[in-house]
């Protein structure tokens, strides 16, 4: 069978599962959706007053993502491309899961997920810029915007393969993680994005 038919739907089904979602709705029997930003993601579930489903959160979507590439890379060892595909297609099944009618997170943790697999220097610098920008500033979307942003600089330094599906993965995953905070970019411009640990959101 190929390897390709196997790792990208399997890839985008791992990426689908939505942690966030699930474990609120499983301890805490409520939908996060209707919670502070609306966003599946770790911020906001920790936003809601569970910081350990935030955690768990986080690490679960970064551990689906990078399972989705690392089945990739044991089904087919020497094709680089095919990690990156799955790279992609567990992204999409994250941001756009079939199970909450393709309205999923940002793809921040589980882009982390599939960077420490693709490329693990290029992640641990955009790891430590997202880190140093929300000491300073206390907001995690923009932290996640400038990190989503930066890594392409990091991602061509550090992996030497030029192939169109790295090239794609390495710019369409930034570049989907910044569309996908557009309402984040407009409150930060507004001045009304919630600081992490303050307690306040909007949706
Ligand atoms: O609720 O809209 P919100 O304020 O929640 O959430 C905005 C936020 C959404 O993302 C998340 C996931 C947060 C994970 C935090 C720790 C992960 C560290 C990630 C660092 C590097 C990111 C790299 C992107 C690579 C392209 O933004």
């Amino acid at each position: 069978m190929n390897p390709w038919l196997v790792s990208i739907p399997l890839a985008y089904l791992l990426g689908s599962i939505p942690f966030g979602y699930l474990l609120v709705r499983i301890f805490r029997k409520e939908d996060i959706r209707s919670s502070g930003s609306g966003n599946i993601g770790a911020t906001n579930v920790a936003r809601s007053g569970a910081k350990g489903l935030g955690i768990a959160t986080l690490l679960l979507d970064l551990g689906k993502a990078y399972l989705g590439v690392w089945i990739a890379r044991h089904l087919a060892p020497a094709d680089y491309d095919l990690q990156a595909a799955a790279g992609v297609a567990a992204i999409l099944g994250h941001v756009y899961p079939v199970w909450l009618k393709f309205k999923g997170g940002k793809g921040v943790a589980s882009a982390l997920g599939v960077f420490i697999a693709l490329t693990p220097w290029a992640s641990l610098c955009v790891f430590m810029l997202f880190l140093v920008i929300v000491l300073l500033t206390r907001y995690v979307s923009l932290a996640s915007i400038i990190a989503a942003a930066a890594f392409p600089l990091f991602g061509f330094y550090f992996q030497p393969q030029r192939s169109p599906w790295v090239i794609f993965g390495f710019l369409f995953i930034p570049l989907l993680i910044i569309a996908k905070h557009h309402q984040n970019i407009q409150r930060l411009l507004k001045g009304t994005e919630s600081r992490f640990g303050s307690g306040k959101a909007t949706k």
